[in-house]
């Protein structure tokens, strides 16, 4: 297989990973259920009778895998030409409830007819899976009740929109992107590190607002990167304006359980002063009760340990903290009963704290220069399964283990395995120019915002 073909057949695969995230959601919401109120049949007839004497066109672009524009509205009932445009690399359609079928192959354009009644319409591709992929879309007339206009997802390009019970909100403010570079090490061998608590509101996706709890003010709270030798003294500050209480819990440090990592009360502080004697990617998180519900609602960060002769120089480093949102109603705290049952399925898994912010924001690198990545899976409870699309990892040092060009014996690694509080560094290289996705293996969770990408070059690997 080529390399062009083998991208088609990565980003085709990734594509089909929503297919698995939201199966559930499309069984029970079938595109050619009308989804809007029907009128009263005297306007159903006089709708029909204003049709439009030449036939309007509509053209609708197919991709693998969605259309756009999604959602259309037409001024009034009546016959319409579909000019579907196939943008994608494989064949689509679009089917309409009352049997019209529109089939074009890859970069192709096909017109057909279809009458879109008073109610609108709801069309999918037919082709099997591509529904569930989130290949479907609606056409309404717009004199119809505004009420039974029905968007059946948000024009997001990034698949389905996960299963929920909590509805998208198109005001919600756009999300700010985590700057994923990792820091360097903090000068010196004695750290000062001030860590406030802020209770605050913050777009977790597009369209979902959580009332999180960070530390520092993001979610995931600021890296911390340090050395072997290293006496870190955090002053951790739970301002008076916050509503409950928290705490820290460094998995670096060896602490008593109740000493350092009690909590505080709103409008206290404490210092918690711990020495790094060991290496490694390490989480932090607030271990308040329920310990559950404050990470789930964004107390945790990454605290990385370099060997006390430092980590060898590489191109570029990222820190990427993997994480799960259980979403409670909008503005207000993640739902803790949703993060507490036993076979959690969490709205969203992610890498530092927004859905897909790297798939829209590529992560951007030389194309063979080295890369590194620290990685942490902050959970709370799922595991991930990190890996790069199209890269292998020549280094992996997970939780000690150390894989090592230098003494691997040809050995390589795909995928690094971490349940949650674990931690890696993984290295790996960008064969040519082009995208590399960063998922979680766990397909189910990609369709479910854990999709970013390394762009290497100018991300196209054609020219
Ligand atoms: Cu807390």
């Amino acid at each position: 297989m080529n390399r062009r073909s083998f991208t088609m057949v990565v980003i085709f695969s990734l594509l089909l990973a929503s297919i698995a995230a939201c199966s559930d959601q499309a069984d029970r919401t079938s595109s050619l259920a009308p989804t809007t109120s029907i009128k009263p049949e005297s306007q159903v007839v006089s709708q029909q009778a204003s049709q439009p004497a030449s036939k309007e066109v509509l053209e609708i672009h197919s991709f693998d895998m969605g259309f756009k524009p999604q959602n259309l509205t037409v001024p009034s009932a009546g016959v319409y030409t579909i000019k579907l445009v196939n943008d994608g690399v494989i064949p689509h359609d679009i089917t309409f409830p009352d049997g019209t079928v529109i089939s074009a192959k890859a970069n192709e354009t096909v017109t057909g007819e279809v009458t879109i009644p008073a109610e609108g319409m709801n069309f999918i591709c037919a082709v099997p899976g591509h529904e569930a992929a989130g290949m479907k879309g609606s056409i309404q007339v717009a004199s119809a009740d505004a009420a039974a206009i029905t968007p059946t997802m948000m024009d997001d390009h990034s698949g389905p929109a996960p299963e929920s019970d909590i509805v998208a909100d198109e005001s919600a403010p756009e999300y700010t992107l985590y700057d994923a570079k990792a820091p360097t090490a903090l000068e010196g061998t004695v750290h000062e590190v001030e860590l406030v608590v802020e209770e605050k509101d913050m777009t977790v996706a597009p369209g979902y607002v959580q009332h999180v709890w960070t530390f520092g003010g993001t979610v995931p709270g600021p890296v911390i990167r340090v050395k072997v030798g290293d006496t870190v003294r955090i002053q951790l500050k739970n301002p008076s304006s916050n509503k409950v209480p928290h705490s820290i819990d460094f998995h670096s440090s060896e602490v008593a359980w109740n000493d350092e990592m009690t909590s505080i009360n709103v409008g206290e502080d404490k210092v918690y002063e711990w020495k790094a004697n060991y290496a490694g990617v390490w989480m932090y998180h607030c271990g308040t009760t329920p310990a559950l519900h404050h990470i789930a609602n964004g107390m945790y960060g990454m605290v990385i340990v370099e060997p006390k002769e430092g980590l060898p120089a590489v191109d570029h480093e990222f820190a990427l903290v993997q994480s799960e949102w259980y979403l409670g109603p909008q503005g207000d705290l993640v739902s803790l009963e949703k993060a507490a049952s036993a076979a959690p399925a969490p709205e969203y898994v992610v890498f530092n704290g927004v859905a897909n912010q790297y798939k829209d924001h590529p992560l951007e690198v030389k194309t063979g220069a080295s890369v590194r990545v620290f990685v942490l899976n902050a959970g709370p409870s799922i595991d991930s399964s990190f890996h790069v699309v199209g890269t292998i990892f020549n280094t992996v040092i997970k939780e000690g283990v150390q894989l090592r060009p230098e003494t691997a014996n040809g050995y390589g690694s795909q995928a690094v395995d971490l349940a949650p509080a674990q931690g890696a560094i993984v290295e790996f290289t960008t064969a040519e120019d082009g995208l590399y996705p960063i998922v979680t293996h766990a397909f189910n969770f990609v369709g479910r915002g854990a999709l970013g990408l390394f762009q290497a070059g100018d991300g196209d690997p054609k020219n």
